[in-house]
């Protein structure tokens, strides 16, 4: 999988701003860093010089500085330059042309990051963290998955293998000895350290809901019959004018989304078209479109007014999680709340957020996550460490059956290193790998 050559690609986003930055790695850099400077100087490693970048034709196009690094200490582990030239995108088109007609090529989507993991710079798990961090919405995420990037999860799947390790060692052993040289705690000591790697097994995997959560947030989808307050509600969670209001039924039509946070989970809040029998063929595609909605939500809301005694029977796609009656400042105050499940707001006054917010929290199900904390991220991850855990299981059944089989038990521990292997990149098979780097933009 290394490949030899040299690649090249714009590190910042397209578009116009005060710098841009180009990034070049593999063997080649050094020579077409030095090729590009109009003096022709030889560059040093994290030095910033400055070049006066020159064209295959001698033209100069831009003064620019630039950072070397020599392999292995740069971030793809072979030797690297950052050339940070005028935020011009013809500019940035120009700077990459002219690496590549002096030998390189434009890189793939995630090519430095994979070259990074193949080099051994960084497990896949490191990996993966890259492409979230850069894409996380909220503050919270960004913390965790800078931590992932430090290694924190890493380091913990390696102690759970370390001690797996230690645990195949001394079956095996006891297995090379005849039965009468084993210990007679040897057994019990076994069962005790099997659980406990078990045990911390299960409370890594309970962190992937919030883990799972703060990377790719919630959908919540607003909905019920018209003039119920949705489009108030909306503007009111996201504290903007987003969504226009009227007391008029039938207002909004097409689905109006937007983002905030709630304890750093990523929301996506959409507020859609009221359902009703409607003759309008507008507001008929509106209501279509909210039933695809609310199939797909994470959490689907059903906002009625607390005044209207009697709503219109309508059949859902699936059934609400959280009902709200709004319009509560309406009612007559001595009209008290009996159903837990529902929840009296005023989207216009703004009483009951913050129990509503409670409620999203709640049915999100994501505990918060201590700020020192990891968590597995990925449906990968979670799908490796089940595997992982599977065999742990096993071989805890075999423990506690009348003779256990030592044999079995290694066999059970050596698959059980196998999905952690996967897991961390060591063994993972190449299409889970291309189907990784492929998610990632063109310079990371
Ligand atoms: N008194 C009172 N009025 C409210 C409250 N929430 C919304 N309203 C009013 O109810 C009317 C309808 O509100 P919208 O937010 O437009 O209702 P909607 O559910 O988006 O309606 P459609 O887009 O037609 O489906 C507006 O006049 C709002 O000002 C509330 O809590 N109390
Ligand atoms: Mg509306």
């Amino acid at each position: 999988m290394i490949e030899h050559d040299t690649i090249v690609a714009p590190a910042t986003p397209p578009g116009v701003g005060g710098l841009a930055v180009v990034r070049l790695s593999g063997p080649q850099s050094g020579d077409i860093l030095k090729a590009l400077d109009s003096q022709h100087r030889p560059p040093k490693h994290r030095q910033a010089t400055f070049l006066r970048l020159e064209d295959s034709t001698g033209l100069i196009f831009d003064d620019a500085m630039a950072t070397f690094f020599r392999s292995p200490n740069s971030y793809t582990g072979e030797d690297m330059a950052e050339i940070s030239c005028h935020g011009n995108p013809l500019i940035v088109q120009q700077l990459v042309s002219s690496c590549c007609t002096r030998g390189a090529r434009i890189a793939d989507p995630g090519e430095f990051t994979k070259r990074a993991f193949v080099l051994g710079k960084m497990d896949l798990i490191q990996a993966e963290a890259v492409a979230s961090f850069i894409e996380a919405q909220s503050l919270e995420s960004t913390r965790l998955h800078h931590r992932l990037l430090r290694g924190d999860l890493s380091t913990r799947l390696v102690a759970l293998k370390t001690k797996l390790m230690s645990l195949l060692q001394s079956v095996e052993y006891a297995l090379d000895i005849s039965e009468e040289e084993i210990e007679p705690g040897f057994l019990p000591g076994l069962l005790k350290d099997t659980t406990s790697l078990d045990r911390s097994t299960s409370n890594l995997l309970a962190t992937y809901q919030r883990g799972h959560l703060l990377t790719f947030g919630a959908t919540v989808v607003l909905t019920g019959p018209p003039n119920s307050g949705k489009s108030t509600l909306l503007n009111r969670l996201s504290n903007s004018e987003r969504a226009i209001t009227s007391p008029d039924p039938g207002t909004t039509r097409d689905f109006i989304d937007v983002q905030f946070t709630l304890e750093g989970i990523p929301v996506t809040l959409i507020d859609t078209a009221g359902l009703r029998e409607s003759r309008d063929s507008i507001e008929e595609a509106g209501i279509t479109r909210t039933r695809t909605l609310m199939k797909d939500a994470d959490i689907l809301v059903w906002i009625q007014s607390a005044t209207d005694k009697s709503p219109e029977e309508l059949s859902l796609p699936k059934k609400p999680d959280i009902v709200l009656l709004n319009k509560s400042d309406l009612l007559d105050s001595s009209m008290k709340n009996t159903d837990p499940n529902v929840l009296f707001i005023s989207a216009l006054y703004g009483d009951g957020m913050e129990a509503f917010k409670s409620k999203l929290l709640k049915n999100l199900g994501g505990a918060p996550l201590l700020s020192s904390g990891v968590a597995l991220t990925t449906a990968r991850q979670h799908a490796a460490l089940i595997s992982f855990q599977r065999p742990i299981r096993q071989s805890l059944t075999i423990l506690h059956s009348p003779n256990p089989s030592l044999e079995l038990i290694s066999f059970e521990f050596r698959d059980a290193l196998e999905s952690l292997d996967v897991l961390l990149g060591k063994t993972t098979p190449d299409d889970i790998i291309r189907a990784i780097f492929s998610n990632f933009c063109v310079g990371k």
